[in-house]
């Protein structure tokens, strides 16, 4: 059953270049809630965790590098149709294939330094919510 939440965070190019706020807006003005946000840096192992289902890939240790690099914004999000809605706000992985007007379209500087992340699945919301505000059934 969708539970109307999803999880997100800036990444740390787009909150480097000051574009927090920017984005934030945009997802209000979308229609989503914020359920919980804080501000915090990943280490690199931490990054790792978090990209685990990655780990194979050739582009793994260079995103764990880049995800620790800088501080994030995490967030839970909700709103109905929440995980969908949210990946069609921010666009494709690559920027260079993002609708125009998305957030990727908007803020991404690469298919790395994307901006921003949204979780692929309502589990994945789950896991990805617990893993930075432990347990979205709290809030
Ligand atoms: P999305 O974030 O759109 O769900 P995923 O889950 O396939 O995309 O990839 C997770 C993250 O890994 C991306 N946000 C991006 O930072 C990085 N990434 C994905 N594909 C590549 C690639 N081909 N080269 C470098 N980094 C990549």
């Amino acid at each position: 059953m969708p539970t109307n939440r999803t999880f997100t965070m800036i990444k740390p190019d787009a909150v480097q270049d000051g574009n927090s706020g920017s984005i934030i807006k945009m997802i209000e003005e979308a229609g989503f809630r914020i359920v919980a946000l804080k501000k915090t840096q990943l280490t690199p192992e931490r990054a790792g965790q978090f990209y685990a289902v990655h780990a194979e890939r050739p582009f793994y240790n260079d995103l764990c590098k880049y995800m620790s690099s800088g501080q994030i914004v995490p967030m839970i999000l909700e709103k109905e149709n929440a995980v969908a809605d949210f990946r069609t706000l921010i666009g494709a992985t690559n920027p260079a294939n993002a609708d125009e007007g998305t957030i990727r379209k908007l803020f991404a500087k690469s298919i790395e330094a994307n901006a921003i992340h949204g979780s692929d699945s309502d589990e994945n919301a789950e896991i990805e919510g617990n893993f930075f505000f432990g347990g979205l059934e709290q809030f």
